[in-house]
């Protein structure tokens, strides 16, 4: 898979790319994520990236010119090289809210490109003519779209076939069916007087089964009602 990200803060999205599962899945060639920096599409002297909005108003908005260019010439490379982009997302509040489901039909793509806003946006020209999805990662406001591009890739590559290991398969997580996680433990069996729950060390692998279904279920109910009654 390849994933572009389209930012005027490319020094926001580097770092976490670098570390753990992320650096794994690129070392092995995986997954392909490319950061590109708006400022370097730009042909005016000053290199800049955002203007104030028509009409008025406070914050700035990223212009049109250096993100038609940057996404267009990812397009063109992209098509010559056989691997065509599937889907230009903008990291928008307003957009459809990000889940697990998402992640998951994402994942499937062979190569996206994530385009992160300003707070105050970018303009409208680019959402009509370039952005094929609109994605928010949730119902509160972060100063740019740099943090969300991060969590879709966190959140798709590692559902990708050899990202993670089968004792860590993807398909045990939280959410993957419906269930928040049971409670974990490591060693020492017993520290500062609190204990391990026997059962986690019977070595009686069914009774283990059931008592994490278990507590999976009653966490959900506690926490999370509304995720055992969605259709
Ligand atoms: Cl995608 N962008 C911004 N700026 N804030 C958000 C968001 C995205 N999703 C939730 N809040």
């Amino acid at each position: 898979m390849r994933i572009d990200i389209v930012t005027a803060l490319p020094g926001l999205v580097a770092g976490p790319l670098e570390h753990s599962i992320l650096r794994r899945a690129a070392q092995k060639g995986l997954v392909d994520v490319r950061v590109h920096d708006l400022r370097d599409y730009t042909t005016d002297r000053h290199r800049q990236v955002d203007d104030y909005p028509f009409g008025g108003g406070a914050g700035m908005v990223l212009k049109p010119e250096p993100i038609f260019a940057c996404i267009e010439a990812i397009q063109q490379e992209a098509e010559a090289a056989g691997a065509p982009v599937d889907e230009v997302i903008y990291l928008t509040p307003d957009g459809e809210v990000f889940d697990q489901e998402m992640a998951n039909r994402l994942s499937l793509r062979r190569h996206l490109v994530l385009l992160a806003g300003h707070y105050k946006g970018v303009d409208q020209r680019v959402r009509d003519a370039l952005i094929t999805r609109e994605v928010s990662i949730g119902d509160y406001v972060l100063s740019g779209g740099e943090l969300p591009a991060l969590v879709l890739v966190d959140a798709i590559v590692r559902l990708l076939p050899g990202v993670l290991g089968d004792a860590t398969s993807a398909l045990s997580d939280s959410f993957q069916d419906r269930l928040l996680d049971a409670p974990v433990y490591t060693r020492p069996a017993e520290f500062r007087g609190m204990t391990v729950p026997d059962v986690l060390r019977s070595g009686d692998h069914p009774r283990i089964e059931a008592w994490r279904d278990a507590e999976r279920l009653k966490k959900t109910r506690e926490r999370r009602p509304d995720l055992l009654s969605r259709p």
